[in-house]
């Protein structure tokens, strides 16, 4: 029996020291200390002993099973320790190499722009607000006055969701939440996109940006809104911009406006740009209408405001000479690195 353990305990040392995976060591286990390892056999073999004998026969087998469970936990942990040295060697980082470059953004042309606007407004003390893009048919229309049967209404034009709720189609619903909220006076600037059933072209996208604006207080004229308009455009486009305004009509505003500017290609004596006309329309306004303000609940006989609609692309378009709208949509790096 000693003859028999020592030999299995010698072939196990070898094999052990040659092996060079775990999973080899775990069949080398197996084989020995296993249900029908070698070890295991031997305590089997037992009862051809003697009584006597078998004690000392059963601490010989279990002191070689202690010492082989050893040899192959030791073993176990060299290769581990091995196998995490070569990983770490495979692993090391050459901090000497050159940096790979990261391409950097670039802030959107709109945004630009609007940060601008955002900027002349507030120094004039207005409040920048924002609002849903998803909004009930009154506050979209009712609310200003845009009757039942006006065109605009028609599906032909707006993205209806359900027969009362619809994709806004100018920010005006956001000014109409603030009047009524019924804190006055209202100085207030309302960005955001906005959705209209258009097809796309150079100058058309289903979903663009508006900035409106709203003042309501006591004692306005339209002196004030001709004077805000006339400093927002010498600020946005320089100061040597004259300002101009023809009549209009817009079922919220009475009266109603648009404003021209002097072409800032030309200066106003004509170009290609101004198609010879040296003027260039950028927004709509007007005087708030009184029922506006009534249905809103402001006293138009105490209450009067002026407020106007720009379309941020189209004065982006205008301030960088860009030509095609579907530029701003592209999101091509090469071309908003330009600006
Ligand atoms: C345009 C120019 C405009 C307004 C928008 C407005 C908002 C309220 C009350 C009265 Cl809450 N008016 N917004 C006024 C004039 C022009 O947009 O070309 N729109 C189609």
């Amino acid at each position: 029996m000693k003859a028999k353990l020592d030999q299995i305990r010698q072939k196990v040392t070898e094999q052990v020291r040659n092996c060079d995976s775990t999973e080899k060591l775990n069949e080398i286990r197996v084989g020995i200390l296993g249900k029908k390892g070698e070890l295991t056999d031997l305590l089997k073999s037992m009862k051809e002993y003697a009584p006597e004998e078998r004690p000392k026969i059963g601490q010989m087998v279990n002191e070689a099973r202690a010492e082989i469970e050893k040899l192959l936990e030791e073993q176990k942990t060299r290769l581990e320790q091995s196998i995490r040295e070569a990983r770490m060697k495979a692993e090391v980082i050459d901090v000497t190499l050159p940096a790979k470059k990261s391409e950097l953004g670039h802030r959107h042309p709109n945004t630009i722009v609007l940060e601008e606007v955002e900027r002349i407004f507030t120094g004039m003390g207005y409040e920048v607000v924002e609002g849903p893009e998803v909004e009930k048919d009154y506050y979209n229309f009712e609310a200003l006055n845009i009757p039942a049967d006006h065109p605009a209404k028609d599906e032909q034009d707006t993205f209806y969701i359900t027969g009362d709720i619809l994709l806004r189609t100018q920010t005006s619903g956001v000014q109409v939440h603030e009047m009524e909220k019924g804190k006055l006076p209202i100085r207030m600037i309302a960005p955001g996109r906005v959705f209209r059933a258009d097809e796309v072209d150079a100058t058309h996208s289903p979903s663009f940006h508006q900035i409106e604006g709203l003042v309501i207080d006591k004692n306005i004229t339209f002196a004030d809104l001709k004077g805000t308009l006339a400093e927002f455009a010498r600020e946005l486009f320089g100061s040597g911009t004259k300002v101009k305004f023809r009549p209009h009509h817009f079922p919220f505003t009475e009266p109603s406006a648009e404003m021209d500017v002097t072409c800032f290609k030309c200066g106003g004596s004509g170009c290609r740009f101004c198609k010879g006309s040296g003027w260039i329309e950028i927004l709509g306004c007007g005087m708030v209408h009184p029922h506006v303000l009534e249905m809103s609940h402001i006293d138009p006989e105490e209450y009067v405001g002026f407020a106007f609609g720009v379309g941020l692309e189209r004065i982006t378009l205008l301030k960088y000479e860009i030509d095609d709208m579907r530029l701003l949509y592209e999101n091509d790096i090469r071309f908003l690195k330009q600006f």
